[in-house]
């Protein structure tokens, strides 16, 4: 049985398991999730969270380097970033049309007094943007702060480029430590099916059914948004922009996303979304390379959705009225917010922060749907590493076609 089948077995397992937790004392399951489920779960993710910034970095050097002249690299990057902030502002419109629509926050009764968050200091989006450059690429690395690592690799893939035949070992250095990580990533993967079922069984113990319940008009509208923005604006753009088959792209695509559900990490994902594009989808290995990290980083058109639903919900909750300029005020800073985060667990919620800072929705909101966050975080998260993926198998199969002509 292959892989995926596994993953998906455990994950049917991982929810009916779940489920039956939350009939167990309080006090029963939360050691049983201390000391079985996120112990399985954490190791699961720490170990691909382990080859990631080496995976980045040197993806991004292959990938740069290999598409060879700059004036292609310029060309692909330019597709890929219009493409990212596009997709992302149609994913918060969709979003925001579904919440004023259903109005999650209208409706039910939700206890704000004891609404208590304190909100993690978010980086502010400008300071991101300008430190892009890192001043020291190893102190880079070792922080995990993704954008800089991209940004030294692509310095040192444009240098493999222009130095082409005087660094053929090095380049060839490189290759190899693909080889190697890959393989790393291959033995991991193995673990996969235990680690999802640890992750979906402490999420939905965790969460509860009665919070599940009350939340459900929340999550419905987010699962809502995540599925048309899915279904719809990857279809049309793998159709018409792409003029390649959308459902071949959902098959091919499709081992990747359980991946992405079960450890709720773009980053974590991201060797066997590379993988996966690459063997199953023909995305050429230097355009998967380049597109599929970047995005990873600073295309979240799923975490958009959760942002733009909860901020609407806050809102409708605490009975405030949004007018023009903060739903402007929501689409401007969710793009940007969701373009200086690395894709790990819970991120968006950290960036939501900001978000309602940003608009002066109250942060203590954030307590409301906090419990059901990391369900959501699983669907959106998977939402998230396909949009990066569309992206980059548009661009590869207008690139075939342009090589041909
Ligand atoms: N878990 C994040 C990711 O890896 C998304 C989020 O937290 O919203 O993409």
């Amino acid at each position: 049985m292959n892989l995926t089948k596994k993953i998906l077995i455990a994950l049917v397992l991982g929810v009916v398991v779940g489920i039956i937790f939350t009939f167990i004392p309080e006090s029963v399951f939360s050691n049983l999730d201390m000391y079985v489920l996120s112990p399985v779960g954490t190791i699961f993710v720490n170990l691909i969270m382990m080859l990631v910034v080496p995976i980045v970095f040197v993806s991004i050097v292959l990938g740069t380097a290999g598409l060879g002249e700059p004036a292609k690299l310029g060309r692909i990057g330019i597709q890929t970033i219009t493409f990212f902030l596009v997709t992302t502002a149609l994913a918060l419109c969709i979003s925001l049309a579904l919440a004023f629509m259903i109005k999650p926050g209208a409706e039910g009764v939700f206890d704000v007094s004891v609404a208590d968050f304190e909100a993690q200091e978010a980086p502010p989006v400008m300071e991101t943007i300008i430190s892009i450059i890192p001043k020291n690429p190893v102190a880079a690395m070792s922080a995990g702060d993704m954008l800089q690592v991209i940004a030294f690799a692509i310095f040192i893939g444009l240098a493999l480029a222009f130095l082409k035949d005087k660094t053929t070992g090095m380049y060839r250095l490189f290759e190899q430590a693909n080889e190697i990580l890959m393989f790393l990533v291959n033995l991991i993967m193995k673990f996969a099916p235990y680690g999802a079922f640890a992750l979906i069984a402490s999420a939905i113990g965790g969460a509860g059914l009665d919070a599940i319940g009350s939340m459900a008009a929340y999550m419905g509208t987010v699962i809502l948004g995540l599925i048309v923005h899915a279904a719809l604006i990857y279809s049309l753009a793998i159709w018409m922009l792409g003029k390649a088959n959308p459902l071949t792209f959902y098959k091919g695509f499709f081992p990747a996303m359980t991946v992405a559900f079960s450890t709720s990490s773009s980053n974590a994902t991201l060797p066997v979304s590379m993988k996966v594009a690459q063997e199953n989808l023909g995305v050429s290995k230097s355009i998967s390379s380049f597109v599929q990290p970047l995005g990873a980083t600073i295309n979240m058109d799923g975490t958009a959705i959760m942002q733009a639903t909860a901020a609407v919900f806050i809102a409708q909750v605490y009975a405030i009225d949004l007018g023009f300029t903060e739903i402007i005020a929501i689409i401007l800073t969710a793009t940007l917010a969701s373009i200086g985060t690395a894709g790990v667990p819970g991120v968006g919620l950290i960036m939501l922060a900001m978000v309602l800072t940003q608009i002066g929705l109250p942060v203590e909101g954030i307590a409301l749907i906090i419990g059901i966050d990391r369900l959501l975080d699983m669907l959106r998260t998977a939402v998230n590493i396909t949009g990066d993926a569309a992206c980059a198998y548009i661009i590869s199969e207008n690139e075939k076609r342009r090589d041909v002509s």
